[in-house]
């Protein structure tokens, strides 16, 4: 297969095309319509690299120039007028923008006043109190400045499990294409599945010197950071670092359990080893004595010989699952197959982007059992959310298209926002008329901790609440979720039968896996839901999934694996 860019890479592209005509303060129409291509074609179902400027051209917005550059980007990763603008001004500007609560506009002004052309730059600046003397900045700016620098700090070198995964695939099918017989996978982190990656780790077995060869000659990374005879690492774009390893068959499964770590759960099964005078390392389990090789070609016959069932990678944490494993009391773990329904999904009646018929029909295409259509509420009127009447209008469109998506049931719900003091957004009867609420906290998420736990519990505590949405609000690598007491809300939950959601968007993950556990271990149900903006973030379970699994879920755990008819009767109004 043609290995072009994929359309988050080119619509990522597009958007820094975007921010650098707004930091030269370009024409607005013209940064507007790269905005827009940046949009379409991140939600694109369809992969622009397969397509023809005409065929581009058909979408909104993307006039003839936009489709030239669009297909240029897809196949080089680059185009003109990006480099032009990357010509002018220092690519670390980028850096600068992407500080939380830092604009275009600001960037230019640190850029053009003080010539600050880097994180460092305006740091220094900021610490110099130089930030605050310029006009329409001032000390608050300065001080917001200051504070985004040190929480970049705090997150820097991470990236979100998607983005990981997504820049993986694109290399492993590059690899695969030159290499037919190729056996290569992911370890660490990104096999653990755990919600952020500090960099790629990637196993392959042979003895082919040419293999990292190829990878150092790899079209879309920055550069080689090194090779070796056995291991090679490059730097992949956005500062994602992957480190490829070699290694002889009849090592693999000792090499994909220690490279899989975690180093915690590690250091655990190579006590276990010494214990029985073994060692165990990335070449096998070997005897201390005479060296004598135990096992190694697999991970299966590692943990047996330790006395241990295989650990699914994501338990492999150190937080119970060795005791477990020795019991024989691991936990059948939820599966993808699973999944019956989707229990959060918008349209664009308010902020999605594709129809109500749209996203039905996907989730039928997916077979999908049941999906809840579940627009916001009034009071997020940037989203332009649903008051009563539009809310029960909806719900009526939603019901009237059953029995046109063979296989498919749609549930007319609602993403209720949560009032600063644990009202709901819409009238109880309004609640009652629909067929399942999640309550959703999206502002005043600066409230204290008694205030936001009164506030959930309140919610929890509604008649016809069913789901709580995005529990904590944090976004990953961006800001901590809202203070709470967890245990309070968890414990809520549980005596309402109220379920809390795992949002499986790539940056908020929320519930988080030790959340999630917390509230499984106290009889709290879980749903895996997309909360999909489009039709292809339906397909965004498979990160919510995960977490379920890192937080030992099995199947019976989680709502949403339940045929519709028992769904029903699950959740709180069905009681
Ligand atoms: P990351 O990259 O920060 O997201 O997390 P990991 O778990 O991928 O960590 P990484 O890339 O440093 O190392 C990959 C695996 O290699 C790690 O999960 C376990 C293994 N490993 C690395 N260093 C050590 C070590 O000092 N001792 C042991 N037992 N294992 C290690
Ligand atoms: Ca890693
Ligand atoms: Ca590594
Ligand atoms: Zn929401």
């Amino acid at each position: 297969m043609a290995s072009g860019l994929d359309n988050t890479a080119v619509a990522r592209v597009l958007g820094q095309i975007a921010d650098l005509l707004e930091i030269k303060g370009d024409n607005t129409f013209k940064i507007r319509a790269y905005r827009n291509a940046a949009d379409v074609v991140g939600h694109a179902a369809e992969a622009v690299s397969g397509m023809d400027a005409a065929a581009l051209r058909e979408w909104s917005g993307i006039g003839r120039d936009l489709a030239t550059r669009i297909l240029e980007i897809a196949t080089t990763g680059n185009c003109a007028v990006r480099q032009e603008l990357l010509d002018e001004f220092p690519v670390t500007l980028l850096d600068v923008l992407a500080l939380q609560g830092v604009g275009p506009k600001t960037v230019a002004r640190l850029y053009r006043e003080l010539g600050l052309a880097s994180l460092l730059d305006v740091e220094a600046a900021a610490r110099a109190g130089r930030i605050r003397e310029m006009k329409g900045l001032g000390a608050k700016k300065e001080a917001l400045i200051l504070k985004a620098l040190s929480e970049r700090q705090l997150h820097s070198g991470r990236h979100l499990l998607a983005d990981a995964t997504r820049m993986v695939a694109a290399l492993i099918e590059w690899l695969e294409a030159a290499r037919a017989d190729l056996e290569i996978e992911p370890v660490g982190s990104l096999r653990r599945g755990a919600e952020t990656c500090g960099d790629i780790d990637l196993l392959a077995v042979g003895s082919d010197p040419d293999l990292l060869e190829l990878f150092t000659t790899y079209p879309q990374m920055e550069r080689v950071l090194g090779r070796g005879d056995t291991k090679a690492s490059i730097l992949l774009g956005g500062g994602l670092q992957a480190d490829l390893r070699v290694v002889a068959a009849d090592e693999r499964g000792a090499a994909l359990q220690y490279f899989t770590g975690s180093k915690a759960h590690n250091i655990v099964l190579r006590d276990r080893a010494l214990e029985r005078g073994w060692r165990l390392n990335e070449y096998g389990l070997l005897r201390a004595a005479d060296q004598a090789r135990l096992a190694g070609r697999t991970e299966e016959e590692i943990y047996e010989k330790l006395g241990l069932a295989w650990v699914p990678p994501e338990l492999r944490e150190n937080r119970g699952e060795i005791e477990a494993a020795i019991d024989g009391t691991l936990p059948r773990l939820v599966e993808a197959g699973d999944l019956r329904g989707d229990l959060h999904v918008h349209t664009n009646e308010t902020d999605g982007r594709d129809t109500l018929e749209q996203m039905a029909g996907a989730a039928a295409a997916r077979g999908l059992e049941y999906v809840a259509i579940t627009d916001h509420s009034r009071s997020l009127a940037m989203t332009n959310g649903l008051d009563q009447s539009r809310a029960l209008a909806h719900a009526e469109r939603i019901r009237g298209l059953n029995g046109r998506y063979k296989g498919l049931t749609l549930l007319a719900g609602i993403e209720c926002d949560i009032l600063p003091d644990g009202r709901m957004d819409l009238e109880d009867d309004c609640l009652a008329a629909l067929d399942l609420v999640i309550g959703s906290v999206h502002m005043s998420l600066a409230q204290d901790e008694a205030e936001m736990t009164a506030r959930l519990i309140r919610a929890i505590e509604h008649p016809h609440v069913d789901i709580i949405g995005h529990p904590t609000n944090r976004l990953l690598l961006r800001r901590p979720g809202s203070r709470m007491h967890i245990e309070k809300v968890v414990d809520a939950a549980a005596a309402n039968g109220v379920a809390l959601e795992i949002n499986s968007q790539a940056d908020r993950l929320d519930l988080s896996d030790s959340h999630a556990r917390l509230a499984k271990d106290r009889g709290v149900k879980l749903v895996i839901s997309s909360d999909a903006h489009a039709t292809s973030e339906l397909d965004f379970t498979r990160w919510g999934l995960l977490v379920a699994r890192r937080a030992w879920a099995s199947k019976q755990d989680v709502l949403n694996t339940l045929p519709l008819d028992a769904f029903r009767r699950a959740i709180k109004r069905g009681r």
